[in-house]
């Protein structure tokens, strides 16, 4: 059987469950999923030389990591290459390109640090998204940023959060393309506090203070990303759950972030995502693999990520949820794991929108729970490997060959990074 005969056979099947396998792929190829320029150097940045500090870590020491803005956007190019779907790009503070010696801390920085982001940007035809760093830097005291007790401290990433609603606002007009501006610390503490309130309090009015910051609510879209606990900062977070939901609840215009690995181990974003599409306009995600813990591992096609892809899908959200991939793998080829991490969450979000959510829907609102475990059972093993090689296709890359192009430049260009 040709490709284009395997598709055909598939296509009738979920015809004849209701699917439009065509309207599904037209659909996927106009939804931007935002691309993480951290996997390309393992959340190195280029405004330092120390190391990755403030909760989060790589682990892995494979070969041919990005050292300069050349590598990486040469990197980011051979994933946009090898997988299917629409992209935006999503840039730390850290990746500053400076030129001529210059350097400006992170309170100081400008638009003009991110032209040659925007440029590249523009001609590949994606928006940007936008991360403040609060991490990997000097000017983290005890382990703390926006929520520090000392003024000065918390000053400065105030002015530093400031600085990135003006580069958000940059983006956003350069492309034309709304930027997603996330804020995320690892604010906390190494063992038991004897002040939770205190650094939550200081934390909620640093961020008040970053979003008065003039910008266009159309433009930049501010978010606050919570997480349960970090490495070295194991007994308290200022931004959990409940601080950054009701931050988000309580601050127009800014979006509750949800990174799926920021939550304890029997607790489910997939769950999270409808309840909180019942009350906020617009959500925002970090779509990555937790590993027993926050690991960050490649993002693969298993069921929570299917999951979650399924209720943006079924609550029929896709223009609600600005979706994003978060991992950093820094123990195997890096574009591979970029790429086998993009390509996972296309699968799951073409699954979602191959599967006949009104009826299996009509089946549980007249509780007829016998025939919605057949049909979800069955539907796992409908052709849908034919309907994805076709979208592959049709995006001009295949399911497999890819690899082979990554093997020959790990050959060419990654092995000669020393
Ligand atoms: C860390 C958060 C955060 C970072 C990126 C690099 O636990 O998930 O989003 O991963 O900003
Ligand atoms: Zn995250």
């Amino acid at each position: 059987m040709t490709q284009k005969e395997r598709y055909a056979a598939a296509k009738e099947m979920y015809a004849n469950i209701g699917v439009d396998t065509d309207a599904a792929i037209a659909k996927l190829k106009t939804i931007p999923v935002s691309l993480h320029c951290w996997q390309g150097d393992d959340v190195t940045g280029f405004d330092h030389d120390g190391p990755l500090t403030g909760g989060i870590q790589t682990t892995g020491n494979y070969p041919g990591k990005a050292r300069t803005p050349e590598e990486l956007m040469a990197d980011i190019d051979m994933v946009i290459k090898n997988t299917p779907g629409r992209k935006k790009l999503n840039l730390h503070a850290s990746y500053a390109i400076f030129e001529d010696g210059e350097f400006a801390d992170r309170d100081k920085l400008e638009p003009k640090h991110f032209a040659k982001w925007v440029a590249f940007a523009k001609e590949r035809n994606m928006g940007i998204d936008f991360n403040p760093t609060f991490f990997s830097h000097p000017k983290m005291k005890d382990g703390l940023t926006l929520s520090s007790p000392d003024d000065e401290i918390r000053n400065f990433w105030i002015e530093h959060g400031k600085a990135c609603i003006r580069i958000s606002q940059y983006f956003a007009e350069e492309t034309g393309i709304p930027c997603v501006m996330n804020i995320w610390t690892g604010d906390g503490t190494k063992d038991i506090p004897a002040d939770r309130l205190g650094p939550r309090e200081r934390y909620k009015q640093a961020i008040e203070e970053i979003i008065a910051e003039p910008h266009d609510p159309k433009l930049v879209k501010p978010c606050v990303e919570s997480k349960v606990f970090g490495i070295g900062v194991e007994s308290y977070t200022a931004g959990s759950a409940e601080f950054a939901l009701s931050f988000a609840a309580t601050h127009d215009g800014v979006l509750p972030l949800m990174d799926n690995g920021h939550y304890h181990p029997t607790e489910v974003v997939s769950d999270k995502i409808p309840a909180l599409l019942a009350f906020f306009p617009e959500i925002a995600l970090h779509i990555t693999r937790p590993v027993r813990w926050d690991s960050d591992h490649v993002v693969l096609f298993d069921d929570e990520t299917r999951e979650m892809a399924k209720e943006i899908v079924r609550c029929d959200a896709i223009d609600r949820v600005n979706m994003a991939l978060d991992y950093f793998d820094a123990s195997i080829n890096r574009i591979s794991a970029w790429t086998v991490g993009f390509r996972s969450w296309q699968k799951a979000l073409l699954q979602a929108m191959c599967t006949p959510n009104e009826s299996l829907t009509k089946l549980q609102n007249e509780a007829n729970w016998t025939e919605l475990m057949v049909r979800m059972e069955e539907l796992k093993v409908y052709p849908f490997g034919a309907i994805w090689e076709e979208y592959c296709v049709q995006c001009g890359t295949s399911e497999s060959g890819w690899f082979d192009e990554v093997k020959k430049y790990e050959a060419d260009v990654l092995s000669k990074r020393k």
